[in-house]
């Protein structure tokens, strides 16, 4: 714990005075297809928290369709608008961890919560003058790390050859861990082929919960070829048939969507259904939870890596805060700024080729500096709380 005067001053409360609400689109440099459907535009809620005379930011990565999480673009809207920003207008907050019990009247919506909980991370952050790493990292011995291995996930091309091409343009410049998007008849021969074709890139496969149990012998087809993981084969809520296929396959097996608390975590630890854990803040309701899941992990000697979700910005300069922290010892879901967009609301991040890792923010909060005149020309709604 902090101690003296100056410690002192900086715990005192923040005052939330004001709340914007902007819904952005951008397009994606090219469409990014799942096994739930194609995505041409990134279109997302950006946040901003007003308090002490500082401005937090978050990302709220729900998106159109209720593709990947329930939760939508509008449903976010509704939600923050009608409850939690409401919930949060005239708070004295201290610590960002309170927000998860004031919301707490809110069931689920992680998405949407996840938004204001970005916001009061950098806030608190600004207000001890730390990045938001070394905020998360306060609980730790070790400090943050000052980069954080990434790779980049490639969706789901029209054939084998051109998803070969799009990795070899990945490995050309400087990616290290490759994720191929799979769907149900698009999976063991383009797993091959990738295999083959590069015999020594750490390659990974995620299903978005296209499979079934009854799918096991798919996935011992690929015991041969020495994948890093395989993500989220069944069900988006399901632990129990996961820890079934768990023994039935020789891959380490990860979990994404099935997760959507440290409780949920706890679950999946306790009944073995998983190897790894992908930790997506959004998913999660926010960077608190995600700590925990990661705490949890840690402790089980389970491995986690941080994912994504096309992020902007905003978005990705939470992620490296959070896969600074000591128990992420995985490469992350987190590409360079122009894998995603020509043009982001804020300033670029770009890979270090020489080690496929991208530079943890150093200044204060998210550290991350706004492009408001592009952040102006994508907005497409926006209301002042
Ligand atoms: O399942 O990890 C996923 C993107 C949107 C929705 C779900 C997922 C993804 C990704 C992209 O894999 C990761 C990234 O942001 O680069
Ligand atoms: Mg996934």
């Amino acid at each position: 714990m902090p101690q003296g005067h100056a410690a002192q001053r900086e715990r005192l409360p923040m005052k939330i005075e004001s709340v914007d609400l902007l819904h952005i689109r951008q397009p994606l440099v090219s469409p990014f297809v799942t096994s739930f459907g194609p995505q041409t535009d990134k279109e997302c809620l950006i946040v901003t928290v007003h308090a002490a005379g500082l401005s937090g930011w978050g990302e709220c990565v729900a998106t159109r369709e209720p593709g990947y999480s329930y939760e939508t673009i509008e449903t976010a809207w509704h939600v923050l608008q009608e409850f939690l920003v409401p919930a949060v207008l005239g708070w004295d907050f201290e610590e960002p961890g309170e927000l998860s019990r004031r919301l707490h009247f809110v069931r689920g919506h992680p998405l949407a919560k996840a938004a204001l909980d970005q916001a009061l991370w950098d806030l608190a952050a600004q207000r001890e003058g730390l990045s938001m790493a070394q905020k998360l990292a306060q609980p730790y011995e070790e400090g943050p790390r000052q980069r954080v291995a990434v790779g980049v996930s490639v969706g789901i091309q029209a054939g084998i050859e051109q998803t070969l091409d799009v990795v070899q343009g990945y490995l050309a410049q400087g990616y290290g861990r490759i994720k191929l998007k799979i769907k149900p008849g698009y999976d063991v021969t383009l797993a091959r082929a990738a295999r083959q074709a590069f015999p020594q890139t750490p390659i990974m496969l995620d299903a978005n919960s296209a499979y079934t149990l009854d799918d096991a012998p798919v996935f011992q087809e690929l015991d041969d070829l020495a994948l890093l993981m395989l993500e989220q084969p069944l069900g988006y809520e399901d632990v129990y048939d996961h820890s079934l296929l768990r023994p039935q396959i020789n891959t380490p097996l990860c979990l994404d969507e099935s997760i959507h608390s440290a409780d949920h975590a706890r679950f999946a630890l306790a009944i073995e259904a998983c190897d790894i854990i992908n930790i997506k803040p959004a998913r999660v309701s926010g960077w608190t939870e995600a700590r925990r899941v990661h705490d949890l992990c840690r402790e089980a000697g389970v491995p986690v890596w941080c994912g994504g979700m096309l992020e902007t910005g905003i978005g990705r300069a939470g992620q490296l805060a959070l896969a600074s922290l000591p128990g992420f010892t995985l490469p992350g879901d987190i590409s360079a700024t122009d894998r995603y967009f020509e043009q982001d609301i804020t300033a670029p991040f770009t890979l270090n080729s020489e080690d496929s890792t991208i530079d943890v923010p150093t200044a204060p909060g998210l550290g991350v500096a706004i492009d408001h005149r592009q952040l102006k020309k994508v907005t497409v709604r926006e209301k002042r709380f």
